[in-house]
């Protein structure tokens, strides 16, 4: 049965007037009131996508698909984590999931998050959060070398939110052919100027210099990829739905778009979708070993950055070593316009200011 939707206007249902006002009604946990999480190995599928009281979940042994309903109460609260959490359930939760007939089923319990990516559920208040992904191993950060213009600002944002929950990263640079190689910017300039991503490999982050469109830089990154749950995070427009397009193959449908299972519109603007698995054949070529574990990636389709909630000015310049060796003038500069402050003119100065005039 697809998901009903039922207001047209409603560009994401997670957040519109109806399911704030339910949610509300939602009786307030007591003490030993959550559900009990059960262990991961006791799962039988993974959540692929979240609708309003169900969700497409994936069948672990088969790779088949089907959307079904969750039981609130069985599995809302399962982690007795401090935030609110405005779905129960979240894409890359692994679940267990009661079969009911041959292509339907029951989320019965959720097992216990090894990590979470969170954002604030615009419009709700502020202890509400969405948890766009869990139980991921990597997130990618999808920028572009040019259209738009690559930005620091977006990419810290979201590095800091994953390095807040020891999430790996790796920083994938599309639309690389646009861009004005070293040697012809020498003929141009006389010098060669780094390019402004440059500082994130001196950070060790893995830096992916790829074409989507001519395919530069994919083979490299799907080797990395291999085996791991990545979410593809991003401005809108640099590509991600294209990268992840040619890294799964075609025949996945318009992601972003049009709902996999129903074939109908989407109707959020900001919810995470699992793709199909890469297959192991694809994967094993030449390399000769059959991985055991499938390569699952994610899209995010507008989603601008991830809660910091609760972030201090210092712990954020623990983010931005670059600035504190800067040799200021005083130890303790902030980097906030103090007389002797030498982190002006640094790539990532701004960012660092922007993200900290946005905490006050
Ligand atoms: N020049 C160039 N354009 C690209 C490349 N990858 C994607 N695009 C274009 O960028 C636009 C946005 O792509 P899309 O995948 O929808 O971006 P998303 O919003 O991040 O998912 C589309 O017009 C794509 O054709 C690339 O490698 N080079
Ligand atoms: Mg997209
Ligand atoms: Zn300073």
């Amino acid at each position: 049965m697809p998901p009903k939707y039922k207001s047209k206007q409603a560009e994401d249902w997670l957040d519109d007037n109806k399911t704030v006002s339910r949610s509300n009604r939602r009786p307030k946990k007591k003490a030993g009131d959550h559900a009990e999480s059960v262990s991961r190995d006791d799962a039988n599928a993974i959540v692929a996508e979240v609708f309003p009281n169900q969700c497409r979940v994936r069948w672990v042994e088969t790779g088949e698909e089907f959307l079904c309903p969750y039981r609130r109460a069985s599995v809302w609260g399962h982690s007795g984590r401090d935030l609110r959490e405005r779905a129960p359930v979240a894409v890359g939760d692994w679940v267990v999931v009661e079969r009911v007939g041959l292509h339907s089923g029951i989320v019965a319990a959720v097992a216990e998050r090894r990590n979470r990516l969170v954002r604030q559920a615009p419009g709700r208040d502020e202890e509400v959060v969405h948890v766009l992904a869990a139980n991921v191993d990597l997130l990618v950060i999808v920028a572009s070398a040019d259209s738009p213009k690559f930005s620091p600002g977006i990419v810290d944002r979201f590095l800091i939110a994953a390095q807040r929950e020891k999430i790996q990263v790796a920083l994938v640079v599309n639309k690389i052919e646009l861009c004005v190689r070293g040697d012809q910017r020498a003929q141009v300039n006389d010098q060669v100027n780094d390019q402004p991503w440059e500082v994130y490999s001196k950070l060790g982050l893995p830096v992916f210099e790829v074409s989507a469109k001519r395919g530069d830089g994919l083979e490299i990154l799907v080797n990395f990829l291999r085996q791991k749950v990545s979410v593809f995070c991003g401005h809108s427009g640099v590509g991600k739905t294209s990268l992840l397009r040619k890294l799964v193959g075609d025949d996945f449908g318009d992601v972003g778009e049009v709902n996999l299972v129903t074939g109908k519109g989407r109707h959020t603007t900001s919810s995470a979708i699992l793709l199909p698995a890469i297959k192991s054949v694809e994967m094993s070529e030449g390399a000769g070993i059959e991985p055991s574990l499938p390569t699952n990636l994610i899209d995010t389709p507008g989603v601008r950055a991830f809660s910091l909630l609760g972030i201090t000015q210092p712990e954020l310049l623990e983010y931005y070593p670059e600035l504190n060796q800067a040799g200021c003038q005083s130890q303790d500069c902030t980097h906030l316009g103090e007389v002797g402050c030498a982190a002006t003119g640094f790539s990532r100065h701004d960012s660092y200011r922007a993200i900290c005039e946005s905490l006050v």
